[in-house]
């Protein structure tokens, strides 16, 4: 396949996940070849995310191009309905030929994604925009994996990365990561994680008191890269959000994932489609549904043994299948090929 451009336009609503997904697909894109502007109205935590930004990845401050400079791409994709500027969406309107216009929606288990993947919506003055889900089934647009990631996490040395991340750890102590929103049940998972001895190490933010049993080492924001390898470390993981799902899930280790909490509880679906997607045991199910205040706390911890096998197994279901840029190129040369259909 030929070399494309690709715009990209970010809105940061919130917290970290759009800024997160956005690079990724964007550097992922450019590995491959492909030469990406990223239009992003909040670039603040990519200095964190990615310090040395990426070869073949533009980053322009919102609105992008100024209307007239430089014609729009061949893909252009707005991530979670943002919404491109109006003179840009003009300057679409009068290429020739038009650009493919995708919209990256969020990642979810639940069954209105393989229904809506890949549909258009007509625009005004002739355009298409297609609905573009990522997700786990075959009808689905797949999930964003680097090449050579799982090979990464094999070849991995812990113990070398920790230490030069200035992590003191203790033989016979399980390491747990944290990263979630505001949370009522802290203390109560502080008490629960000492039951053995535990190095839990913290993401900015957060604040838990070390007790007997429990050591507390705090986190600085890390690049991508190294918060993968932080969930490479560790036994196990608590991450929140769409896009630390699908690392947790990279990692392969047991983890627990928050949803980003909504007032009207239209979370709780989403966590239980992500619970039937992982196929989790029964007491993995009731942690991740009491961490995500659907019920109460589990009178008992899972056993690590089937926690371990299912994470696996679901790591490698996944693995098998092939990743988000693979499939969204091939989507994109499709609508180029027949722009109609
Ligand atoms: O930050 P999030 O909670 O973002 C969420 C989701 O985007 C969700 O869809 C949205 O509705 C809500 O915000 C408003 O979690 P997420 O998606 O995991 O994004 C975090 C990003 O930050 C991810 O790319 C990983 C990255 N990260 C680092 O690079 N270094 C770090 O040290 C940490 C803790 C995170």
């Amino acid at each position: 396949m030929a070399a494309l451009r690709w715009d990209l336009f970010c809105r940061v609503i919130d917290n970290f996940g759009d800024a997160g997904v956005c690079w990724r697909l964007a550097a992922q894109l450019a590995a491959q070849g492909e030469r990406v502007r990223l239009v992003i109205d909040d670039a603040a935590p990519l200095a964190w995310m990615a310090p040395g930004g990426a070869p073949g990845v533009e980053v322009l401050p919102w609105p992008g191009p100024e209307p007239g400079s430089r014609p729009p791409g061949d893909v252009v994709i707005e991530a979670f309905g943002c919404d491109p500027p109006t003179p840009f969406v003009a300057a679409m309107r009068a290429a020739a030929p038009r650009p493919v216009w995708i919209n990256l929606e969020y990642l979810s288990a639940e069954s209105y994604v393989e229904r809506s993947h890949g549909l258009p919506s007509p625009q005004p003055g002739g355009l298409t925009k297609w609905f573009y889900f990522p997700g786990f089934t075959p009808r689905t647009g797949g999930l964003l994996r680097e090449a050579g990631l799982a090979a990464a996490r094999d070849a991995f040395d812990a113990a070398a990365w920790l230490a030069a991340a200035g992590v003191a750890t203790r033989a016979g102590e399980r390491r747990v990561s944290l990263f979630c929103y505001a949370h009522p049940m802290l203390d109560a998972l502080a008490d629960r994680l000492a039951a053995e001895p535990t190095l839990l190490l913290l993401t900015p933010g957060l604040d838990v008191a070390p007790r007997p049993g429990l050591r507390v080492h705090r986190l600085p924001w890390l690049s991508q890269a190294d918060f993968d390898r932080l969930l490479w470390s560790c036994e196990l993981n608590f991450v929140r959000g769409e896009d630390s799902l699908v690392r947790a899930l990279w990692a392969g280790s047991p983890f627990v994932w928050q949803a980003y909490p909504q007032h009207d509880g239209a979370h709780h679906a989403k966590v239980e489609a992500m619970l039937a997607e992982h196929a989790a045991p029964a007491a993995v199910a009731a942690l991740w549904r009491a961490w995500n205040g659907m019920a109460a706390w589990p009178p008992a911890w899972p056993d690590a043994a089937p926690w371990r096998a299912a994470s696996a197994a679901w790591r490698a279901r996944q693995l098998a299948r092939p990743g988000l840029v693979a499939q969204l190129r091939a989507f994109v040369q499709q609508r180029r090929d027949t722009p109609h259909c």
